[in-house]
């Protein structure tokens, strides 16, 4: 049986109903209340309002993927990407986009840091949320965390300090994270969301290589919306005790044009030994939103306790106002 025919039997798509947003979302955590047999939309006690499922043809056609072949980028030291152009199918890379910028919500996160030992605070130029949870916990069917080695309820201690407590992957995310399992032979636990209004917002050069990802980690970054450069470079490279400073690699930045249905998947050692970055673009091509997915896997406990941190933070919730075409303050009574 070929690829294609495989994942499309894997996937049967969902029965749809005209999704609607409930009038009120739940907010006490009790399980009881949530109807996770739901064909129209995801709910945890933990997301501000219930999330649409894909509509029945977008699922149909995203089982389709990639629908390009990648093309490896690992002619430089330590560097090791597929390069999909596109992954996702043209047919629906645009609905997908307004899809996921109409129904997700999103943070400005603002937070603080010691630099040169005076507290300075950050405003992440960018919209951002997440869901997922680490290894060490799992979700059951009706959204509460057990314990992923003894399945006991997961004490509150556990994430205690989050800015949120975890919540699971909603259907119009975790189908394209089944997906990407199935191609990519990685599994994720997270998905991260940036949502990049126009050239203004930006992420600055860094990698993800932190510990609680464990060495040499998968991340696949799909792009939705405007084209926006994806740059890289490799990281400044250290003397050895007693050695003079080696020679360091000073190749321009690697710059990818990220267009819609674009995706990246970065493994091995890049994350070890690059940064990458999505600069602020001025002038032509600087109008348009941008959405960023990003696929990976936790295996820390400290994973949930930072993503949820910087993703997700103490402030409001934002929503795609189609109206004004603008990002807007959420308000649970205005439920729109
Ligand atoms: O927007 C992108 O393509 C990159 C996002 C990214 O680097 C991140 O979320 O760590």
């Amino acid at each position: 049986m070929s690829k294609k025919r495989a994942l499309d039997s894997f996937f049967t798509p969902i029965s749809h109903k005209k999704a609607r947003l409930s009038p009120e979302p739940p907010i006490k955590p009790e399980s009881s209340q949530i109807d996770p047999s739901s064909t129209d939309f995801s709910n945890h006690w933990n997301y501000p309002y219930p999330v649409p499922h894909l509509p029945s043809d977008t699922v149909g056609e995203l089982n389709q993927v990639p629908a390009s072949e990648g093309r490896a980028i690992n002619d430089q030291p330590d560097l090791d990407l597929l390069y999909f152009q596109p992954y996702v199918p043209k047919s629906i890379e645009r609905d997908l986009f307004e899809f996921l910028r109409q129904n997700l919500f999103f943070y400005r996160v603002q937070y603080t840091i010691k630099r040169y030992g005076t507290e300075t605070q950050i405003n992440t130029p960018r919209y951002t949320t997440v869901f997922g949870v680490d290894t060490s916990s799992t979700f059951t069917a009706t959204g509460d965390l057990v314990d992923s080695q003894t399945a006991k309820s997961v004490s509150p201690e556990r994430y205690k300090g989050c800015a949120s407590q975890p919540r699971p992957i909603p259907q119009c995310l975790d189908h394209l994270r089944q997906l990407t399992e199935i191609f990519s032979g990685a599994t994720y636990n997270f998905c991260l969301v940036n949502y990049y209004a126009n050239g203004a917002d930006s992420i600055s050069y860094h990698s993800d290589d932190e510990r609680f990802l464990g060495s040499n980690p998968s991340i696949a970054s799909f792009s939705l919306g405007a084209t926006r450069d994806f740059c890289m470079k490799h990281k400044p490279i250290p003397p050895k005790d007693g050695e003079p400073p080696p020679e360091q690699n000073l190749k321009p930045p690697l710059k990818l044009p990220l267009a819609s249905g674009d995706m990246v998947l970065m493994r091995g050692k890049t994350q070890a030994y690059w940064l990458h970055s999505i600069p602020k673009r001025k002038g032509k091509g600087s109008e348009g939103g941008r959405i960023n997915i990003t696929f990976r896997k936790g295996v820390e406990k400290y994973s949930t306790q930072n993503y949820y941190q910087y993703n997700v933070g103490e402030g409001a919730v934002w929503k795609w106002d189609k109206r004004k075409g603008e990002m807007r303050e959420w308000m649970k009574s205005r439920n729109e």
